[in-house]
């Protein structure tokens, strides 16, 4: 089912929030792989427009959409409260959930499925690649400086909404499993792909390992920072604010810089066909070093400064086998828009990893500089 045939002739949805106006129409928007969203405009009676954010939960995903909207909801009000003392604009500079007419940040509807509605944030953009280097800068500073600001928020009282979401080596469990089960059929079509992983049993365990041996803290991380889930301010250039507050928790500060890495630092797109475009581009790489670093405020330790590099490899390697793990079992978890394209994905990011590889010595030399 298509998103707009989600809402034709069910407008269930539009009609359960608390919108400013009359909602006018509302259409497919962005290109995130987990949620469904719409851009919704509404008319208020004196003519002007009002834009919003609607989405449906991916409830196969999300299994728990009412505390997965506490987070959000106790997220957002934090960093509200933060960036009004800051003298900031917390109207554009976080997420602001708009409640249902029953007052609560979601809508159930006749099916079970959940909804949210956020303002819509005006004068911003997200990109799905790097355009100019300095954006990717940018938005370094922005994704530090959100995991400063929550330094100090009681992690204690977060939802794990996705349980081990970046629990590396339960994934390589999962992936091995998925390999034997082979449901659909397609092991034996991608072995040199199994076999890449299967090599890399180490690099599954090594943060993980760090973080049970206590050399890395644990801390409130965003932990799905791809380039696309910040939004831009469109005149300074700015990461105005950061997005998609699904999988904020209790995670590892390098596996947040090195998602950034795997997305944006890399110079084809996540599902590019033709792999001799990819790779990890190392300027890129040093600039968003340089940001997050900045963005951190100092508040790193020394080991996980160290490891960033190893973030990079790890988040990359790790995206890489959920992509395979997914294409294995039917492409149930990630949206496809094409038959092959997990596997396209896949690809693409172990050969970012192949590549990470060989400039491993490179990557370290620039983070021990910065
Ligand atoms: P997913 O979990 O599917 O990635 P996101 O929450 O990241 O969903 O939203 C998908 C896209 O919608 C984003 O990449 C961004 O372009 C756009 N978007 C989301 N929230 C807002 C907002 N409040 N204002 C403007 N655009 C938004
Ligand atoms: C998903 O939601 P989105 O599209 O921003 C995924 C991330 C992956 C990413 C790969 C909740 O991110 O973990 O790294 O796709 N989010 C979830 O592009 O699984
Ligand atoms: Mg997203």
């Amino acid at each position: 089912m298509t998103r707009e045939e989600l809402l034709k002739g069910k407008p269930e949805a539009l009609e359960s929030f608390q919108f400013e106006g009359r909602p006018e129409e509302a259409v497919g928007y962005g290109s995130g792989h987990i949620n469904d969203t719409f851009l919704v405009r509404c008319t208020a009676s004196d003519g002007t427009e009002k834009k919003y954010i609607l989405q449906r939960m991916n409830r196969e995903i999300f299994t728990e959409p009412v505390e997965l909207m506490e987070n959000i909801m106790n997220v957002t009000s934090f960093l509200r409260k933060k960036i009004t003392e800051k003298g900031g604009d917390p109207e554009r500079e976080t997420l602001n959930a708009v409640l249902a007419k029953d007052g609560k940040p979601y809508f159930v509807d006749s099916i079970g499925e959940y909804w949210r509605v956020y303002i819509f944030i005006e004068g911003a953009e997200s990109y799905d690649a790097v355009e100019k280097p300095e954006d990717f800068y940018e938005s370094a500073v922005a994704f530090g400086n959100f995991q400063s600001l929550l330094s100090d928020y009681p992690a204690e009282t977060l939802h794990e909404t996705i349980k081990g979401f970046h629990d590396t080596k339960a994934r390589f469990c999962t992936f091995k499993k998925a390999v034997e089960d082979d449901i659909m059929g397609r092991a034996a079509s991608v072995q040199e792909e199994i076999a890449f992983v299967l090599e890399r049993e180490d690099v599954a365990c090594a943060l993980g390992d760090m973080l049970a041996a206590g050399e890395l803290p644990l801390r409130v991380t965003h932990n799905d920072t791809k380039l696309n889930n910040i939004m831009m301010d469109s005149k300074t250039g700015k990461g105005i604010c950061v997005i998609d507050l699904d999988t904020v928790m209790p995670g590892l500060a390098v596996n947040d810089f090195g998602d950034s890495i795997r997305f944006g630092a890399s110079t084809a797109a996540e599902d590019e066909k033709d792999l001799s475009k990819v790779s990890c581009d190392m300027e890129l790489f040093e600039l968003y070093t340089k940001g997050f670093m900045e963005g951190c405020k100092g508040s790193l330790t020394q080991k996980e400064r160290e490891m960033l590099p190893m973030g990079a490899k790890v988040m990359t390697f790790e995206c890489g086998m959920r992509f395979l793990t997914d294409y294995l079992q039917g492409d149930t978890y990630f949206k496809i828009h094409r038959e092959g394209q997990n596997l396209d994905r896949c690809r693409t990011q172990f050969k970012l990893v192949k590549d990470m590889e060989e400039k491993w010595d490179t990557m370290q030399d620039i983070v021990r500089r910065i």
